[in-house]
């Protein structure tokens, strides 16, 4: 997948170049091109911003820069791709998005800076607004690099088979359970016992049990979904299921 990013800061995005989407983009399964929009500017002093009209505080992104910018990556690409704008005036991201996005070849990334770009190369570009929560971030660089590191753990190739698998296991909708490693025992403390048993079985619905009981704790909202989805796993009467339900009650 290509992420073309068009950003006043493209040295931000090189924070990409590390971990497993640095490995992915040596790989050659990913790419990320940052495209400096003031390169792009017509102005004879490098000015990509001026004042709002109507008058407040900070400075626009005027459209030229941007659109010329935009215009570059379509003559270079051959071709419309979607174009996101990292906004907190956007609809907030999450995974189901990230699976969207993973689905296209292509991807435009638009940053905007100060108080925001023009309306009119906004209208012209873009086709999806997004932020990624409810606060507010000086820029869109570190939005796109939150989005781009969660599309592209979803596209193939990126995660070798463990990373893939460990994924698969958590994506139902709960939290993840808690993990342990060497030593047995550290400042007193000891690995829950079921984890040295060997045996699997138990190992799994104790994982299950400790994500259930942290889901219901921690995210109320996404239990109360889990529960909905898998009502079978929460039926009153006799049958295994209900040791879990026990459980997930106390
Ligand atoms: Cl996408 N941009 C900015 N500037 N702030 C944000 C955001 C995006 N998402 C949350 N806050």
């Amino acid at each position: 997948m290509r992420f073309h990013v068009l950003t006043l800061f493209p040295q931000i995005l090189d924070g990409l170049n590390t971990s497993i989407t640095g490995r992915a983009l040596d790989k050659g399964v990913l790419s990320v091109n940052a495209v400096n929009i003031r390169d792009f500017t017509n102005s004879k002093h490098l000015k990509v911003d001026d004042y709002p009209y109507g008058g407040g505080a900070g400075l626009v992104m005027q459209a030229q820069p941007v659109c010329d910018a935009y215009d570059s990556i379509i003559e270079s690409i051959g071709k419309k791709p979607r174009v996101v704008y990292m906004t907190p005036q956007g609809h907030t991201f999450n995974q189901k998005m990230a699976q969207d996005f993973a689905k296209e070849d292509d991807l435009v990334i638009l940053c905007g800076h100060y108080e925001g770009i023009d309306e009119r190369a906004l209208n012209l570009i873009v086709t999806d607004y997004v932020s990624i929560g409810d606060y507010v971030l000086t820029g869109g660089e570190l939005p796109a690099m939150v989005m781009i590191d969660a599309i592209s753990r979803l596209v193939p190739g990126v995660l070798n088979n463990e990373e893939s698998a460990r994924t698969e296991s958590f994506c139902d909708g709960l939290l993840e359970y808690p993990q342990y490693s060497r030593p047995y025992e550290y400042k007193g403390m000891k690995v829950p016992d079921v984890l040295l048993s060997g045996n699997h079985g138990k190992v799994d619905e104790w994982r299950h049990e400790q994500s259930l009981e942290r889901t219901k704790k921690i995210r109320p909202d996404l239990y109360e979904r889990y529960v909905k989805e898998h009502p079978e796993e929460f039926e009153t009467g006799s049958g295994k299921n209900n040791l879990r339900r026990n459980v997930d009650e106390t």
